[in-house]
């Protein structure tokens, strides 16, 4: 079969809930995926940031193998001999008391209101079904109801509704928006991404985060940080809190936590915080299973024994100074930290940044676009300079190409 078959079967059978490039992807390894016809590509997307580590890493596989031959799932009925040594790997990484694991980045987005409300009740005294929590414009933290609820986006809430109450929407990058959200006393939590990946990559001016933090504290509210696609080493620092030194009181993980092998996520926070939800007041079929587990070690393992945070630091220096040398009136902009990057592409001749993915997918490399006119660019951390360099000279050319 050919890539026209695949697509035509997912036409057939699948539910129309995306719009992919014309691409059927069969293998993948490091910073290549191969389509079905064999031809090769560099990944730009990382499937959103979930690969950090490359595509089909070998410990992380390794580690997969070895415990999906031995103990897959037993539920939290019982405990099992990888979730403890894990919640203390993870908890010791990032440095926090405790972790609860979940699975979907959304899931653990649900996890971390549900902890922030109920902090607020029991810890802040806020009066029963009054805990509000503050986000910002522009936001995506997952695709449930409740999320939903919480965006700024049509696409992701028209048509969904009613929608659960309690948050209060504020503009992004806004520090006196934030203050005066702040003076109403039944804040529990602000939730913000440090960097906004679906927005288009939209980083906050220097000092954002902190600012917002201490604000935060001042009034007692908690500062919850949504890292599932900006964390484990992707913008240049272990997380994008730690550009501004800001330690978050919940922190949620997600994609890159296995590597792209499963699905992994989770909440960090201290004994304060996670200990308000008692046993049987919240759970997961697979969260926590052994094979999360162990293949959750060994994706946080490579990260460190890899240096990825300090090579997206360099590289991610390297990629944005040489498309902001590139001289075409495409590009209007380009933004990013570390290797969480985007190019603004000014419509030409009738051209914009859904044909730059084409031509660049023809040209072999794949990166999608956001929102009508942004260009994601997120490879694999594994990349070297050199890969790096050759990638850029597609993206040169496609553009080029482009706008011609
Ligand atoms: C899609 C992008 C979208 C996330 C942040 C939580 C979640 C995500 C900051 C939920 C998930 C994914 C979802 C996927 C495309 C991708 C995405 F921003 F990464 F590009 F949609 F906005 N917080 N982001 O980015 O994690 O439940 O998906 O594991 O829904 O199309 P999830």
């Amino acid at each position: 079969m050919f890539s026209k078959d695949y697509i035509e079967i997912e036409e057939r059978y699948g539910a129309h809930n995306y719009h992919p490039l014309p691409v059927v992807l069969a293998k993948g390894k490091g910073v290549y995926v191969w389509d079905v016809e064999g031809k090769q590509y560099f990944d730009f997307l990382s499937a959103y940031s979930a690969v950090n580590q490359g595509h089909c890493h070998p410990k992380i596989i390794d580690a997969l193998k070895e415990q999906a031959e031995t103990l897959t799932l037993t539920s939290r009925a019982f405990h099992n001999d990888q979730l403890g040594p894990y919640e203390k790997y993870i908890t010791e990484y990032f440095g926090y008391d405790k972790v609860l694991p979940m699975n979907s980045g959304a899931e653990a987005v649900e996890t971390a209101l549900k902890l922030a409300r109920r902090w607020g009740y029991d810890k802040k005294g806020i009066e029963e079904n009054k805990a509000k929590i503050i986000v910002c414009e522009g936001n995506f933290h997952g695709r449930t109801i409740t999320i939903i609820s919480m965006s700024t986006d049509p696409d992701s809430f028209k048509g969904f509704g009613p929608y659960t109450p309690g948050f209060e929407v504020i503009p992004y990058n806004d520090i006196p928006a934030l203050e005066k959200a702040l003076e109403d006393t039944n804040v529990a939590g602000f939730l913000v991404e440090p960097i906004q990946g679906e927005a288009g990559v939209y980083v906050p001016e220097e000092g954002y985060l902190k600012k917002a933090y201490d604000l935060c504290k001042s009034k007692n509210v908690l500062f919850i940080a949504d890292e599932v696609q900006t964390g484990i080493a992707r913008t240049g620092k272990l997380l994008a809190s730690d550009h501004e030194g800001v330690k978050p009181d919940i922190l949620i993980l997600g994609k890159a936590l296995s590597g792209g092998v499963l699905p992994v996520s989770a909440v960090l926070a201290n004994d304060e915080i996670m200990l308000v939800i008692k046993p049987g007041e919240h759970g997961s079929t697979f969260g926590g299973n052994p094979l999360a587990c162990k293949v959750a070690i060994a994706a946080l393992e490579v990260v460190k024994d890899e240096k990825l945070a300090e090579n997206a630091e360099r590289l991610g220096i390297i990629f944005r100074d040489e498309l902001k040398k590139f001289d075409n009136p495409m590009i209007e902009l380009v933004r990013g930290k570390g290797l969480l990057n985007a190019i603004v592409i000014k419509p030409t001749n009738g051209k914009q940044a859904l044909d730059v993915c084409v031509k660049m997918a023809e040209n072999g490399l794949l990166a999608k676009p956001t929102h009508q006119h942004i260009i994601r660019f997120a490879p694999p951390l594994v990349i070297s300079e050199e890969q790096l360099r050759e990638a850029i000279e597609i993206i040169k050319k496609s553009i080029n190409e482009m706008s011609q």
